[in-house]
């Protein structure tokens, strides 16, 4: 990966910081910013190795929709013991430039192709595996249910769907907890509170959690045949659904 910069981003406080956006700056941290802010990212990366291993099919292709730096499309990559094309789509230009570079350095050119479009455009064909890895969370909601029914009519038989996303719970003492755990989480990697709160205020209404249970309803009524949590972490949770 390239050299991974300090997020200090929301460290200065503003009158009124701006909605959050995936441009240059956050593009230059965002290795460091992921990390530190999603509970269980680094874990997701490394067991999807396994998903690939199980369900990457010969001469099928893998989607990473919202791929950012490409963390992802190496871990898939890791685990593929057959030839399968590994297909990431952001519409970062500044996330791309760096994922380019980092999938340079490590995958063969011929195992990868990147897509600079928006995921709502994208055509999801001969798919034995499709992840979004806390990229559905920037979709706006009327949007969603669409895009996943497309994602489902584009997997092949015994194909999956990796679906990771900050979440919301319904009973308000649980989500109340889990946000106070969360924000302790922060401050234990690094971020003071003024960072933690100037960063929430950039997020309101761009990063738009569900609850679990909207999200299996969703994916339900796309056409998956059944979806589970196989990792979850706080507010943070990464689903599995199968197409069949
Ligand atoms: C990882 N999966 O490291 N079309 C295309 N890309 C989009 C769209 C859209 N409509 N909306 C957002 N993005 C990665 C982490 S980050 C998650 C994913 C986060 C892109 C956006 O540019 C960014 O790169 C990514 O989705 C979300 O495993 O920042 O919390």
């Amino acid at each position: 990966m390239t050299q991974s910069v300090r997020d200090e981003l929301y460290s200065q406080e503003v009158a009124s910081p701006e909605k959050f956006k995936f441009d240059e700056s956050v593009a230059n941290v965002f290795e460091d910013m992921i990390q530190r802010s999603v509970p269980g990212y680094g874990m997701t990366l490394s067991l999807m190795p396994l998903i690939a291993k199980r369900y990457g099919q010969e001469n099928s292709k893998i989607y990473d929709l919202g791929c950012s730096l490409g963390a992802g499309m190496l871990a898939l990559h890791a685990g593929l013991l057959k030839e399968t094309k590994i297909i990431g789509v952001d519409n970062s230009q500044s996330m791309l430039d760096r994922c380019r570079q980092n999938l340079d350095q490590s995958m063969p050119k011929a195992t990868f192709e990147l897509l600079h479009e928006d995921i709502l455009e994208t055509a999801i064909s001969d798919a034995s595996l499709v992840v979004m890895n806390f990229t559905l969370q920037f979709i706006a909601k009327e949007k969603r249910s669409s895009l996943l029914r497309k994602i489902c009519d584009g997997i092949l038989p015994g194909g999956v769907f990796l679906l990771s996303e900050k979440i919301e719970f319904s009973d308000q003492c649980i989500q109340s907890e889990m946000i106070k755990l969360y924000h302790d989480f922060k401050k234990r990697q690094g971020y003071s509170e003024l960072e933690i709160s100037q960063k929430r205020d950039a997020l309101e209404d761009v990063l738009l959690p569900e609850s679990i249970e909207t999200h299996k309803q969703r994916l339900a009524e796309a056409g998956f045949a059944r979806s589970e949590t196989w990792l979850q972490c706080f507010n943070f949770v990464s689903l599995i659904a199968f197409r069949d």
